[in-house]
This record gives C-alpha cells, sequence and structure tokens, in this order.
C-alpha cells in the first residue's frame, strides 16, 4: 500500500469536488478487459478476489492514485464489486443515488465504474449529472426527471474506469440493441481525517477555484454549490470550519454586525 503515489494536483483535486466524477479513459488493459466478456451479471466475490483484478483492476496505479489522492495512504481496497450487465434492449433506469448516500460535505466513499467493453449512446451508458453529489435529495423524488441539462452520458472506449462521489445521481441510458453493455462497480472507503496530502507545489493554501456554475444551476443554486464545494475543500485540507466560514453564503445579501458595535 506504502508504495502507492497521489496522482492529483490542487486543482484535480478542486475540479473532482465540483463535478463529483473524474474519468480515466481505456486505462485497463485489453487483457483483463477480455475476462470479462464472460462474466455473468450480479454480485462478483471470488473473480473480484483474484490477484489479476486486485492488482490490475482495483490497485492499478491511475485508479489507486486518484483513491490514494482523495481518501488518503489508509483507504480500505473494494474486496468484492458487483457487475451491472445488460444484453436486451431497455427503457433506462430512473435518476437515483445508490445506497445510503454520504449525508455531509466530507469526502469517506468513492464508488468506481469499470466498463471492459466500449460503450456507446445506443449501448445504453450509464449517465451522470455532474455536481449533483451535493445534493441531499429524495431518491423516489429525482426518480420523476426526465432529461436535465448537463446531464453526461459515459460514452468510453473499454478499459475505462469512472471514479465518483458516491452521491452523485447517476443511472443506466436507455439501450436499443442487444450488445453486451457490462459496468463492474465497486467503491473504497477513507479511514483517517484528510490532510492534503495529494501533489502540492507549496504550503500555501490556495482559494477554492469554483468552475463555471453547472448547466442546469439557476443563481442561488449555484452560490450554494460554491459554499458547499469551498467546505469540502477546507475539510479536504484538513481545516477545522469556523462558524462565519459555514455562515458565508447567507452573508451574500444579509450584513450584520458584532453585538459591541450594536452596542455603541
Ligand atoms: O448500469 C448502469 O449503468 C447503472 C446501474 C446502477 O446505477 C444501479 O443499478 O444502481
Ligand atoms: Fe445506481
Amino acid at each position: 500500500m506504502t508504495d502507492i503515489k497521489p496522482t492529483m494536483t490542487d486543482e484535480q483535486v478542486m475540479r473532482f469536488i465540483g463535478d463529483g466524477y473524474i474519468v480515466l479513459e481505456g486505462i485497463i488493459p485489453d487483457e483483463i478487459n477480455r475476462q470479462c466478456e464472460f462474466l455473468s451479471g450480479g454480485r462478483l466475490t471470488d473473480f473480484a478476489r483474484t490477484d489479476t483484478f486486485q492488482n490490475k483492476v482495483f490497485l492499478h496505479p491511475e485508479v489507486s492514485g486518484v483513491i490514494r489522492s482523495l481518501l488518503g495512504p489508509d483507504f480500505l481496497v473494494p474486496v468484492n464489486a458487483h457487475h451491472h450487465l445488460y444484453e436486451q434492449p431497455h427503457r433506462g433506469q430512473t435518476w437515483h443515488t445508490d445506497g445510503l448516500t454520504e449525508q455531509g460535505y466530507g469526502i469517506y466513499h468513492l464508488q468506481c465504474y469499470y466498463y471492459p467493453q466500449p460503450v456507446q449512446i445506443e449501448d445504453g451508458p450509464t449517465m451522470i449529472l455532474p455536481g449533483s453529489q451535493f445534493r441531499l435529495v429524495d431518491r423516489e423524488a429525482i426518480a420523476h426527471y426526465g432529461d436535465i441539462f448537463g446531464q453526461k452520458s459515459l460514452t468510453v472506449p473499454a478499459g475505462t474506469v469512472a471514479l465518483t462521489r458516491y452521491g452523485i445521481w447517476h443511472k443506466a441510458g436507455p439501450k436499443l440493441n442487444n450488445r453486451r453493455r457490462g459496468m463492474i462497480k465497486f467503491s473504497y472507503f477513507r479511514t483517517a481525517d484528510p490532510t492534503r496530502d495529494w501533489l502540492i507545489d507549496s504550503d500555501d493554501l490556495p482559494e477554492f477555484v469554483h468552475q463555471p456554475r453547472q448547466a442546469y444551476a439557476t443563481e442561488v443554486e449555484s452560490y450554494r454549490d460554491i459554499s458547499r464545494c469551498k467546505r469540502t475543500w477546507r475539510w479536504m485540507c484538513g481545516q477545522k470550519d469556523t462558524p462565519s466560514d459555514i455562515a458565508h453564503g447567507a452573508k451574500i445579501f444579509v450584513r450584520a454586525r458584532p453585538l459591541k458595535e450594536a452596542e455603541g
């Protein structure tokens, strides 16, 4: 474990905080992709525990470099996986988040999607909504949404791994053909508090740089996004929140002054 090096810079960590995912295209070797051609759908335990799968997928240097950057040196490595296999045409899933989605701003759980076969739009790609990982909502409520401006279909070459924050909204997109479309899902977990120990140029703590607002975000919701991202950034850098950090959003329009000044 100790020889796993972080691969992300401040800028890349900030981008991940904003978007909630990063895609590593075509990184898993073809020999491994081909072994997945024969897997049936459902839970994978024996296959996931083989040395080959552990070393060539779970601990692939680019995958584990991102995990190491975002979850620290003592992260937990998956021991099982789930194969989401579609072979028939279908209408696609509804928008959802999985399981017990994280409840706050800290990054504790990264969920990965590995595609052993190439995925084109008619194959029913996974669809994700960038930036949605912060929006804690009723799972049944978001199932009613149709297309959302800014949604992204993960049309990818074989051997791609997408690493996502567990709370990101996603679904399997509609499938128009009988071609096999597999996605192997697995998770890594944080065990210790973060300390900004990815690739850094200097010990000076940079201010969070927000990307342009998400395509679907209205003005007020984009202020909320900025405030949530800044808080996650400070947390990732090992900073403690002060009450005024947390009050940031309200201070955009609402001003107040210390009691001592008000008393004159
Ligand atoms: O297969 C996919 O693309 C997504 C599947 C999924 O998210 C699920 O079944 O929870
Ligand atoms: Fe899901």
